[in-house]
């Protein structure tokens, strides 16, 4: 491939591969509903990256387009965004349990916070897309969030756009605490959650052992 390359018909997989991975994930999401339980699934969204992101990020890393297939994991790109820190594992151990997709990388920014105050859980892992010509295995990567860390990463990267990412030093600081208030924030969540479903649980015990005439 060169610069010449054909994007309408280079990107086609990809697109593909997103619409098919947005109904699979959204379909998790009415699984759980259905049975009434709590959905690990807030919502989600998915997106083929621009081209000019492609060339940019192409740029900044030394990736010829020839090797874009193989070396850059996100043209796909998914984002499931959930409720509590636990759900993000649980999602995490449902994708391990799919077959239609191959797992090949995981990156845990939740354990693990990049320097900037970002934190999410990356999965990256191979998909096969039904094409005329027949099977084509593309790359994708699915980001899985709190809505709170969400919230940050959404702001964050718009400034980041502003700022072609040479943040002003206040607000590199401002950006770190509140990426210390969203941690807060979800630590809270996940103890009132807790604390929900153990008076839950104590509520059907009792209705259990004590049934009203
Ligand atoms: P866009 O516009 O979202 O597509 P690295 O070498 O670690 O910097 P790598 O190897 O590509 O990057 O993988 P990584 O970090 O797992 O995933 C990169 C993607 O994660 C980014 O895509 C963002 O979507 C998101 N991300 C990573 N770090 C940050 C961060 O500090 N802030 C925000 N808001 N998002 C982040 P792109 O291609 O950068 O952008």
């Amino acid at each position: 491939m060169d610069e010449e390359m054909n994007w309408k018909e280079f990107l086609i997989p990809y697109e593909q591969a997103v619409e098919e991975l947005k109904v699979k994930l959204k379909g998790i999401r009415k699984q759980f509903g259905k049975e009434n339980l709590h959905t690990p699934i807030e919502f989600v969204t998915g997106r083929v990256k621009p081209v000019e992101s492609i060339l940019a990020k192409a740029k900044l890393r030394n990736v010829p387009l020839k090797h874009l297939e193989t070396d850059m994991q996100d043209i796909a790109g998914l984002r499931i965004m959930c409720q509590f820190v636990d759900d993000i594992h649980e999602v995490v151990r449902l994708l391990r349990n799919r077959n239609d997709i191959k797992i090949i990388e995981e990156r845990d920014y939740i354990t693990n916070k990049k320097e900037s105050g970002y934190r999410s859980y990356h999965v990256v892992f191979e998909y096969p897309v039904q094409v005329i010509e027949g099977e084509k295995i593309i790359l994708a990567e699915v980001q899985i969030r709190t809505l709170s860390m969400n919230f940050w990463a959404t702001i964050e990267h718009s400034l980041n756009y502003k700022y072609q990412g040479e943040f002003p030093e206040d607000i590199k600081i401002r950006l770190k605490r509140a990426a210390e208030a969203v941690f807060q924030l979800d630590e809270e969540m996940s103890q009132i959650r807790e604390e929900i479903q153990e008076a839950q649980q104590m509520f059907s015990y009792n209705q259990r052992d004590n049934p009203k005439k």
